[in-house]
């Protein structure tokens, strides 16, 4: 198998951790954590330098995922590097579980605690300064979404990376055009959302964010950039990979658990039948 095989199989595989998640726990965003498992799976199953036995390694790439709400496409991505058990993937926003709904700092593997959006990229900026201060070579990656973009402290912590030339930030904007309620065009229009990026002085890379190999080639090109802080605007659809509820803002949280516990079901048998990788990972 080769590496893009390999990790489109990972990706599939958070994509059924986070339906299964969701349709344990009866609530949570499908949506945007769906949209987010292909570049997850290539940030934890081959870009980051981690150590899952040694969560708060001090020369670690971070990781803040600042659309906090997608967690269980984190917590899926934890679980599967070995940070907890996949057990614990059961206890998705139960009370007393370390996975509640939007992640926390002190869950092993989470950097950041996000979920009010607007403020992972300025917690980011911090620890991209403190690497330098520390002269460490760290990376830290941010991952946003589109709706987010209409925070306000978005475009202080954009303007303060490129005025301190924080060129070992990388964010991924999960360009999924929808939001909670609709489009991002319908709730509050961006306009060119690279010109925007350009404008405030970042290197932008514009990929499909479903393609393992644009999203590989993309981070690499990041790494080989200098002096300038990267943003990766990532074309993805909402949903990804359950058909019924792709493209479907009604669909950034659970609308219906008996249909999406059905579903979960059917993902079973199809992953079980499908390849010999899913085998002895399914629960
Ligand atoms: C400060 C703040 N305002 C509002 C919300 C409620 N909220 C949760 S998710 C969301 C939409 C986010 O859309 P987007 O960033 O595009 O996420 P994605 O589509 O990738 O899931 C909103 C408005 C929030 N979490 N934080």
């Amino acid at each position: 198998m080769n590496k893009k095989e390999e990790l489109e199989r990972w990706a599939q595989l958070l994509r059924y951790d986070v339906v299964r998640m969701i349709s344990n726990a009866n609530s949570g965003h499908p949506g945007g954590s769906l949209s987010a498992a292909d570049i997850a799976a290539c940030l934890y199953f081959n870009e980051m330098n981690i150590r899952p036995d040694e969560p708060d390694w001090p020369d670690r790439d971070r990781f803040i995922l600042s659309k906090g709400h997608a967690a269980p496409v984190l917590y899926a991505a934890l679980a599967r590097k070995g940070y907890f058990s996949i057990e614990t993937l059961k206890t998705l926003r139960t009370a007393g579980s370390m996975l509640q709904g939007h992640p926390d700092i002190h869950t092993p593997g989470v950097d950041m605690t996000t979920g009010c959006l607007g403020q992972g990229l300025s917690a980011g900026c911090g620890m991209a300064l403190s690497a330098r201060l520390d002269k460490k070579s760290y990376r830290v990656y941010v991952m946003m979404g589109c709706g987010e973009m209409n925070e306000g402290q978005v475009w202080e912590s954009v303007m303060s990376a490129a005025h301190f030339k924080l060129d070992n930030i990388l964010v991924i904007l999960d360009y999924n055009q929808l939001q909670f309620d609709g489009s991002v065009r319908e709730v509050l229009n961006p306009g060119s959302m690279k010109k925007r990026w350009e404008g405030f002085n970042w290197n932008v890379i514009e990929i499909n964010g479903h393609d393992i190999n644009e999203i590989l080639s993309s981070f690499k090109k990041a790494k080989e950039t200098k002096d300038i802080p990267t943003v990766i605007i990532a074309d993805t659809i909402k949903g990804r990979g359950v058909k019924f509820i792709e493209k479907d803002y009604m669909w950034h949280s659970l609308m219906d658990n008996k249909k999406f516990t059905e579903y979960a079901e059917q993902m079973r048998e199809e992953l079980k039948n499908a390849d010999s990788f899913y085998a002895d990972r399914l629960w």
